[in-house]
């Protein structure tokens, strides 16, 4: 794997050249700021905007009504760690066998060697930023890593010039902040010691010490190290003075943003920010306690939607709005119950987390990976609606091309400029998108494919139809928006078709 080379993808089309010369387009600075806002496990149906009266995320209207909304947008996978592999490096993860939900130790998934956005940006000027949730590995090898002193590699080896983040999630330790690769306020006489194998000797367990658990008990999985009355995944021992109070998370990540911003105001910058919202275990701040009537689970989008309002008033104070480009979208689809008793099932009510669509999180449903997906720049976007079929592994090729960069012959193979229909001036956008959950899935925004798989009908625990079957299905999606009915014995050669695409995306290769 190169980082750079001189044999170029051919990927810029009529990219940069043409968008920049024309309208609105040509007003804008050279080189806009980029800011991402990549929600955790928030569904479709979570956003106001996308037409449930559930639930109200006024912030999160008003980026949409200066923006693009997008009604058909894809993440590459139905969980956080192939996610935002595929994201972040515009490389299908199900191309390598490692990018499955990562422990809080493991090694670093995208290796210093691999291209990423951030190398993109950086290349470009840019400076960079990571903020909040990473879950893609950190240092070399698994259970590898000193958190006693410099983690690496880390984020500055693939990119990022700053990064102040979580390991993994929220639900698995080591619970602290790691920032410029070093554990922030560690005490150097209470060292931290993290395994994903075994206990240390004396450390109360959620398992063995139910009584400990002041805050949150878990409902499947999560009975290990106990922080802050909530147990984990994972051992942990130490670190007392460093470890993460869960109610300040969202205020922590968004005020770390708000400085990264400030302090780069002046200059062309990236921000990569990966709010913790709305994963569990849910804590969100005691301000907006009973706030949405739906507890934590409502009560955390209320708290993204914050973050979301401190962003944007962030870029008005600082005269910024016009020239920064904000892309708001989701890791994965939504859950409700992912581990904890946190009665988010019994308060849910009418909400439909997943819109329309069928599954959630770690389905082959549509509801697994049909995400929220918003881009706004003010003075190029106006507030429309787009049902092109767009995939947020496009975000490496299209930003390429708005900075006039041709991508080197790296592994960012499955990347397209889809730039105009980001923009909302092409209606269409790609030909076809492939998922993954616990199968490989395609559409073309009518017919969608999902392979035979032997998996389980059921995630028993989190309650959510995984969309499995050993006879390949055929819905057409843009009718049978619950995937309700299986066209596959009437159309065998409409899914022969997409399984042939398939086919060829599989064995594309690195050229
Ligand atoms: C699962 C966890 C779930 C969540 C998920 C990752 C259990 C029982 N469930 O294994 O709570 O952490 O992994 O979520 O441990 S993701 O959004 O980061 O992919
Ligand atoms: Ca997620």
């Amino acid at each position: 794997m190169q980082k750079s080379s001189k044999k170029i993808l051919g990927l810029m089309g009529a990219g940069s050249a043409a968008l920049v010369g024309t309208g609105a387009f040509a007003q804008q600075a050279k080189n806009p700021n980029v800011i991402v806002i990549m929600a955790d496990d928030i569904g479709y149906g979570d956003l106001s905007c996308n037409g449930e009266k559930t639930i109200s995320t006024p912030n999160v209207e008003k980026l949409a009504s200066q923006g693009v909304r997008f009604t058909d947008a894809h993440s590459a996978a139905a969980t956080s760690t192939p996610s935002r592999y595929s994201f972040l490096t515009g490389h299908y993860n199900w191309r390598r066998g490692d990018t499955h939900i990562a422990d809080g130790d493991a090694g670093m998934i995208i290796r210093p060697e691999q291209y990423t956005v951030a190398d993109l940006f950086k290349e470009s000027g840019y400076k960079t930023g990571a903020i909040g949730k990473w879950h893609l590995g950190l240092g070399d090898k698994k259970g590898s890593q000193n958190w006693n002193g410099v983690i690496t590699p880390g984020l500055k080896d693939i990119g990022f010039d700053y990064s102040y983040i979580m390991a993994a999630t929220a639900d698995r330790v080591p619970c602290v902040w790691v920032e410029d690769m070093k554990v922030v306020n560690l005490d150097a006489n209470d060292s931290i010691f993290v395994s994903y194998v075994k206990n240390f000797e004396g450390e109360p367990t959620g398992k063995n010490n139910p009584e400990l658990l002041y805050r949150q008990k878990p409902s499947h999985g999560h009975d290990q190290s106990i922080v802050n009355g909530i147990s984990r995944i994972g051992y942990m021992k130490g670190g007392k003075n460093a470890l993460w109070e869960d109610q300040f998370i969202a205020d922590s990540i968004t005020n770390h943003a708000i400085d990264f911003i400030d302090e780069n105001k002046d200059n062309p910058f990236f921000l990569y920010l990966a709010t913790n919202d709305i994963h569990v275990p849910r804590v969100p701040h005691p301000r907006f306690e009973g706030k949405s009537g739906m507890g934590v689970r409502g009560d955390a989008l209320l708290e993204f939607d914050w973050t979301v309002g401190k962003v944007l008033e962030t870029l008005d104070r600082l005269n910024l709005t016009e020239n920064t480009i904000i892309i708001l979208t989701s890791d994965n689809g939504p859950v409700v119950d992912d581990g904890y008793q946190d009665l988010a099932v019994e308060l849910l009510g009418k909400h439909r987390p997943w819109g329309e669509f069928r599954g959630g999180k770690y389905s082959n449903f549509e509801a697994g990976t049909r995400i929220p997906f918003i881009v706004s720049w003010k003075g190029v976007t106006k507030g429309t609606v787009s049902n092109a079929l767009v995939a947020q592994i496009d975000f490496m090729g299209s930003m390429a091309a708005m900075l006039g960069k041709e991508l080197p012959n790296s592994t960012c193979i499955d990347t397209q400029n889809q730039l105009k229909s980001w923009l909302g001036k092409d209606k269409k956008g790609r030909d076809y998108v492939v998922e993954s959950a616990q199968s490989l899935s395609i559409s073309d925004g009518k017919w969608k494919f999902i392979r035979p798989n032997n998996g389980a009908k059921m995630n028993k625990f989190t309650n959510t139809e995984l969309g499995n079957d050993k006879t390949p299905q055929l819905y057409n999606i843009k009718k049978d928006r619950n995937e309700k009915v299986n066209l596959y014995d009437k159309n065998k050669k409409k899914a022969d078709e997409l399984n042939a695409l398939l086919e060829a995306e599989k064995s594309k290769t690195q050229k």
